[in-house]
């Protein structure tokens, strides 16, 4: 019988090698954990398959902080991880893209450690259109009540995460989390209903072939932004470079993670401060990045080294392969 190890099998053995090292005992206090949110994606992942049977696509008819219109599906996945990780008791706060304030439990420090911050559903307006779309998730530790509150526990820098990861709703569905300690992929197998490893010890190339952006802003981005896609383009890095863009940032960064090369969403005009968001869109996705090899900047400096202020905080974000990310910050940092 060929033998499979599953994302539960893969966290408790990870675990065991840390604890070996450290000769403390593994509580599983953090696979259980992982369980509410594999679970949580397995209930999401259902009910994206049947979504065009079951009356689910299409707007909710509410907007959501960010005075975006919540589709039917965002409310659907927001509720399935709110209710697989409430009921954790190591669960100290949960953070939603889609509400507003933080969801916080009353429990006991010793045993609520941890805080989970998430986007359920990301690239909804790819949802109608059977496009791929994700649910990104950081994990972060909760500070011992002397030396900070819930709030400043939660506005921790991005290199204090605990572990981060994202699940690809696409063809097929892929999870990938780090704890930092690598990069490791799994894909669920339907027939058995479990994530399976499938690629351990992830490396982003260390040179790609292809950018990613909404060129359509390129007019309102920063010249330094639209002059170092044309120098990809006309072959400064030694390739003449193509595009991809989805329209996902957990798909985009999927493709850039296995394939190399870059995603920029720089600030625009319109939104100085980016598009994206630094807790629970840039900060698990640079996590990763850097875990694979590859780096993560906003334009200024290390996305995972900004000081969070706000819960819904975005920030400009730009990831991926070292050379064209080496390149950037020569292009871009003042
Ligand atoms: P969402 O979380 O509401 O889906 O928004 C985030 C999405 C990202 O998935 C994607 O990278 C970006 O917004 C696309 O923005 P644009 O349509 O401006 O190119
Ligand atoms: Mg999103």
């Amino acid at each position: 019988m060929a033998m499979i190890t599953t994302v539960q099998q893969h966290i408790l053995q990870q675990q065991q090698e840390m604890l070996k090292s450290t000769g403390r005992e593994a509580s599983g206090t953090f696979s259980w954990l992982l369980s509410g949110i594999t679970l949580a994606s397995k209930m999401i992942e259902a009910k994206i398959r049947s979504a065009g049977l079951s009356d689910v696509l299409g707007a909710f008819g509410a907007e959501n902080v960010q005075g975006e219109q919540q589709q039917k599906l965002d409310v659907y996945a927001n509720q399935a991880l709110l209710h697989c990780l409430g009921l954790r008791d190591s669960v100290a706060a949960l953070v939603s893209e889609e509400d507003e304030e933080p969801v916080t439990f009353n429990r006991d420090p010793e045993r609520g450690k941890y805080i989970i911050v998430f986007d359920p559903l990301d690239g909804s307006s790819n949802i109608d259109v059977n496009v791929n779309v994700g649910t990104i998730f950081s994990v972060l530790r909760r500070l011992p009540p002397e030396h900070g509150t819930l709030e400043e526990s939660i506005l921790q820098q991005g290199f204090r995460q605990v572990a981060a990861g994202y699940v690809v709703y696409g063809p097929s569905t892929v999870l990938v989390y780090t704890t930092g300690n690598g990069v490791h992929g799994f894909t669920l197998d339907p027939a058995i209903g479990a994530f399976v490893l499938s690629n351990e010890r992830m490396m982003m190339p260390e040179q790609g072939s292809y950018y990613s952006a909404n060129e359509a802003n390129a007019a309102v981005w920063p010249e330094e932004y639209r002059a170092y896609l044309e120098m990809l383009r006309s072959g400064g890095l030694g390739k003449e470079y193509s595009s991809r863009y989805i329209g996902s940032l957990v798909a985009d960064f999927h493709r850039t993670l296995l394939k190399g090369g870059v995603f920029l969403y720089p600030p625009t005009l319109k939104q100085p401060k980016g598009k994206l968001r630094l807790l629970y869109e840039a900060n698990p996705l640079a996590f990763i990045a850097e875990q694979a090899g590859g780096m993560a900047t906003n334009g200024a400096g290390r996305i995972l080294d900004i000081r969070p202020e706000g819960i819904h905080q975005r920030t400009p974000f730009c990831v991926g392969s070292k050379r064209e990310m080496e390149a950037l910050a020569a292009a871009v940092t003042k």
